[in-house]
């Protein structure tokens, strides 16, 4: 069999097996310095990234890992990009008017961490690209068609690093990336070689397998694997299944033929800008963090700057406004993963429980939940901010006692409410809602 023939049949072979896994989309995209990624340096020197550091990690030459795989994972040369959907039948969040109530982004509802589940269906995936290789045949399929085709970057040439079980070149120490492999994460060589390889041997398969963590943006080879384009929100957006999707991806040193990117669709339209509380989407594509409701509630520790507390309205965990408004999610179909129903309490949660909530009520109530990320401190911070911005004076009581709490980040956000609320009612979630 000719070898372009067996290549395609194994990428033929990776989708059908993401979608067995439970992917809806999957496709693969090529490992080279894709012209978006130009503006990724000009956003981290703009400071749009806030306080996640991990966004800056620098390889030894200094360059930002993040801007180019080339340089970041040298060996890899695809990348198959899974995507699944997420989205329930519940309404928006913020379609609630209950001024008790707080809002909870929608991939946040789930019964398991997306992690997790994204991992678990990315493994399935890997380890059947890994058992095809590994019954074709090293010699056939990784080395000489790598090599054979020609794609300007040659495998022999790499760096062989001992191949087997190497955990990806220059990592760095922090939460999103470590050295070695984190919980979940997996670096496989389907050669079991000795690591002394000669120059005549073919390099080893490797794999690795990221949701969130690895050294790339992840939405940019989404748009190139034809998994759908990057909206004027950053979303990920798919003609049939909308923007309610996560993204895992598997980077591989094996050449597969790249899908065509999706084309933008996004036209005229700029409701997800006009819809922004806070103005977050500067321009169209670029997003600055500083400003985003999403990493107010979720990334940003310690309190949140004033000036952005009355644009986050109720929303304690996350932001979803931007989907919510756009026509291409309006036929989003829902999804049938066990893991993404929504958990009981958790689509719109009663404010008091959150900004009261015990620390063991925290870790039962979010075990193996994404808010667990936020901290106790930062949902009782974001709950308090919502009550703040319920215009609801029956909430003073509770905020009077916060002010006395413990935790000075709580109380501070409680005394900025308990004034919020005590102001004539100028400005309530009623007419943030509004805008949106
Ligand atoms: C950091 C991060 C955040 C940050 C920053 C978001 C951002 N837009 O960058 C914060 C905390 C705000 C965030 C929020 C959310 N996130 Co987030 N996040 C990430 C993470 C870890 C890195 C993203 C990144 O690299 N950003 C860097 C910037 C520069 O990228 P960008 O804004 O997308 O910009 C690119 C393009 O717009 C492009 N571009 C294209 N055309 C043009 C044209 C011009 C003129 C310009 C200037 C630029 C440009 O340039 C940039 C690339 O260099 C990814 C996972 C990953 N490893 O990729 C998840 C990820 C992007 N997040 C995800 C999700 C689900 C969310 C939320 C929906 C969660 C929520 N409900 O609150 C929101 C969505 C907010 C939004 N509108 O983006 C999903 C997105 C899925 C999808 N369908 O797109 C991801 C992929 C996680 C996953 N594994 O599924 N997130
Ligand atoms: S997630 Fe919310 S705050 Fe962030 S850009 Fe979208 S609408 Fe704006
Ligand atoms: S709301 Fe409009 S501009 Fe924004 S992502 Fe959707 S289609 Fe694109």
């Amino acid at each position: 069999m000719g070898q372009l023939n067996q290549i395609s049949q194994i990428a033929a072979l990776v989708k059908q097996t993401a979608h067995q896994a439970g992917f809806e989309l999957a496709g693969i995209a090529p490992v080279r310095d894709l012209p978006e990624l130009d503006h990724f340096p000009d956003w981290i020197e703009a400071g749009y990234a806030g306080e996640m550091k991990y966004m800056e990690a620098r390889d030894k030459a200094g360059q930002l890992k993040r801007a180019s795989l080339r340089s970041a994972a040298p060996w890899a040369r695809s990348v198959i990009v899974c995507a699944i959907n997420y989205n329930t039948a519940n309404p928006y969040s913020t379609q609630v008017g209950d001024s008790e109530r707080g809002w909870i982004s929608r991939y946040a509802w789930s019964r398991e961490d997306y992690h997790e589940a994204v991992m678990r269906r990315l493994r399935v995936v890997e380890d059947q690209l890994r058992n095809e290789v590994g019954e074709r045949g090293q010699n056939e399929t990784v080395s000489q068609l790598n090599c054979d085709r020609k794609s300007g970057l040659d495998l022999q040439k790499q760096p062989r690093s001992g191949a087997r079980m190497q955990p990806t070149a220059g990592a760095v120490g922090n939460k999103h990336e470590t050295a070695e492999p984190q919980r979940g994460e997996r670096l496989i060589a389907t050669q079991s070689r000795d690591a002394m390889a000669t120059a005549t041997e073919p390099p080893a398969l490797q794999t690795h397998c990221y949701v969130d963590t690895g050294p790339l943006v992840e939405r940019v080879y989404a748009k190139y694997a034809g998994v759908g384009w990057i909206g004027k929100n950053t979303c990920i957006l798919n003609q049939k299944m909308g923007s309610w999707l996560f993204l895992g991806v598997i980077l591989t040193s094996l050449e597969l033929e790249p899908d065509l990117p999706a084309p933008d669709r996004c036209g005229s339209c700029t409701r997800c800008i006009d819809a922004c509380p806070t103005d977050a989407l500067i321009a169209p594509y670029q997003l600055d963090s500083n400003k985003c409701i999403s990493y107010l509630t979720i990334e940003k520790r310690g309190a949140i700057p004033e000036d952005m507390r009355e644009g986050m309205g109720r929303h304690v965990f996350g932001c979803d406004i931007c989907q919510d408004v756009c026509p291409w999610n309006r036929k989003a179909p829902a999804t049938s993963a066990a893991e993404f129903q929504s958990r009981e309490g958790l689509v719109n949660p009663a404010l008091d429980w959150l900004a009261e909530m015990s620390a063991e009520e925290f870790l039962e109530k979010f075990r193996g939940s994404p808010i667990r990320r936020t901290k106790r401190t930062g949902l009782r911070r974001n709950a308090a901010i919502a009550v703040g911005n319920s215009g609801d004076p029956r909430f003073l009581p509770v905020l009077k006692k916060l002010v006395a709490d413990e935790d000075s980040i709580v109380a501070q956000s409680a005394k900025w409410a308990v004034e919020k609320l005590s102001r004539p009612a100028a400005s309530s979630s009623e007419s943030y809602a509004e805008k949106s």
